[in-house]
């Protein structure tokens, strides 16, 4: 297939916003940019074109409880207990009902302007626990389910060994999550192998959470691949247990363990002191904040404004995946900041700076390095054409330029209009080119595991 070129009316590049912007790709990145250029025969068209943003966190078999954890239990909901019903739904997916449902997750994910996902994928094994015969089948399941919608993929296979703080043994809810060290490096192997074919597919590390792993095996997990993301300080009885086992709280006991450097991702770090969020900031690691699930979970509020003022790295995921929609999470990263320190445009950083437009760029980085693909503030020469475009003349974007559409797109339900991954179109006025068959799908496969 020819390579495409694009034709939009603005572009948001490296190096701020321009006008009538022409964008030639070869072999899925961007070999050359014009400016000021006039449309050619065969150009595909679109308005308001930016980068599209990475998702550095998922847990795309959750999409399929999405609005089913929602009904009051009978002693208090938590974190926990949402736990338990995920861990008995996880108990009965087999390797087709996942590839259906990461489809669909992905496929929503590219609808809603993410162009890459960083799956943090722990639903290893068969449901008795056992390895499958080709121990990367579920991770195959998850880059077939890329390849299928186009999607890049950071895989993030998940070293998971104990229940609790101190190696406890794991539970029989987590039998097809658990590898000894042993087992982990076949299974990393394996899985390399299985995403060999996958264009730009990056494969990371990620030892599940300080509860998940001994310090020996974060050693050997840690140096095996980058980027390591892990889930760290997410809810107060995890910062309780750690320190009960410990005298530190997990953050600080990575740190004065770890160099928690560029090559790490702390997904969610909610629950930090002042030193634990300097130390993130200064170190350079990615915080990976996932504000939608965070809100749902019940998690808390990560203390955005100083770790920002304090030049912190963050990206955003969708974790759960209760809701899949990239300006969503930049809205309620900003929003819990109003909430709780009653003010407005917290994030923004300076006078002047737009929250939308300034939460954007600092994704794209922040997401960009954490998925271990370095991303510039806008297109540029070299960069993968992983780009979304806002239709100009929408009411949303209409009499307004620059940065103000960033803050229309994420504080006013300004709409996406085209995706393209790899210099293809993958998503077209809105709608996945690949949503019929695979929605279809999808719904065969949540009609069969609800009905039991
Ligand atoms: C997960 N999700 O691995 O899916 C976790 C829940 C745990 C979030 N932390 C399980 N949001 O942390 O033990
Ligand atoms: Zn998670």
């Amino acid at each position: 297939m020819a390579d495409p070129t694009l034709w939009f009316e603005h572009a948001l590049l490296a190096d701020g916003w321009a006008t009538r912007v022409r964008v030639e790709t070869s072999a899925g990145f961007v070999a050359a940019i014009q400016v000021d250029a006039e449309p050619k025969a065969g150009d595909e068209r679109g308005g308001i074109a930016v980068p599209g943003l990475p998702n550095l966190h998922s847990h795309a078999f959750q999409r399929a409880m999405a609005g089913l954890t929602e009904v009051g239990g009978p002693q208090g909901d938590s974190f926990w207990t949402w736990r338990e019903v995920m861990y008995r739904f996880v108990a009965q997916l087999s390797p087709d009902d996942v590839q259906a449902i990461a489809a669909q997750a992905f496929l929503e994910m590219l609808e809603s302007g993410f162009t890459r996902v960083g799956e943090f994928h722990y639903l290893h094994h068969d449901s008795d626990g056992r390895p499958y015969a080709d121990p990367a089948e579920m991770a195959g399941r998850i880059a077939a389910a890329a390849e299928e919608t186009g999607i890049g993929l950071t895989l993030l296979p998940v070293f998971y060994a104990h229940s609790a703080f101190g190696g406890a043994a794991p539970t029989e809810g987590q039998r097809r999550f658990v590898s000894d060290l042993g087992g982990y490096v076949r299974l990393h192997e394996a899985t390399r192998a299985a995403l060999a074919g996958l264009p730009d597919a990056v494969v990371g590390v990620a030892p599940h959470s300080l509860r998940a792993v001994t310090e020996d095996e974060l050693r050997l997990v840690a140096d095996l691949a980058q980027p390591i993301h892990i889930h760290i300080a997410e809810q107060v009885r995890e910062v309780d247990d750690c320190l009960a086992w410990s005298g530190a709280r997990p953050v600080e006991w990575l740190q004065d363990r770890f160099a928690v450097d560029d090559r790490w991702c702390l997904v969610h770090a909610t629950h930090v002191t002042e030193r634990e969020r300097r130390r993130i900031a200064t170190r350079g690691a990615v915080a990976g904040l996932c504000p939608v699930t965070e809100a749902n979970l019940g998690d808390g509020v990560f203390p955005a404004a100083r770790y920002l003022a304090e030049g912190g790295a963050f990206g955003v995921g969708s974790d759960s995946n209760v809701r899949i929609d990239a300006a969503e999470e930049l809205r309620l990263l900003e929003y819990g900041q109003r909430l709780t320190r009653r003010a407005r445009n917290v994030l923004a950083g300076e006078q002047g700076a737009a929250t939308g437009a300034t939460l954007y760029r600092k994704a794209l980085a922040g997401g960009g390095q954490a998925l271990g693909v370095p991303q510039a503030a806008g297109l540029a020469v070299g960069a993968a054409a992983d780009l979304v475009s806002l239709p100009v003349d929408h009411e949303a974007y209409a009499a307004r330029s620059g940065d103000a559409w960033l803050d229309s797109r994420v504080f006013a339900g300004g709409p996406l209009e085209h995706v393209w991954r790899r210099g293809r179109r993958v998503v077209a006025d809105g709608r996945h080119v690949a949503r019929g068959p695979v929605s279809a799908r999808y719904g065969q496969t949540l009609a069969r595991l609800l009905r039991r």
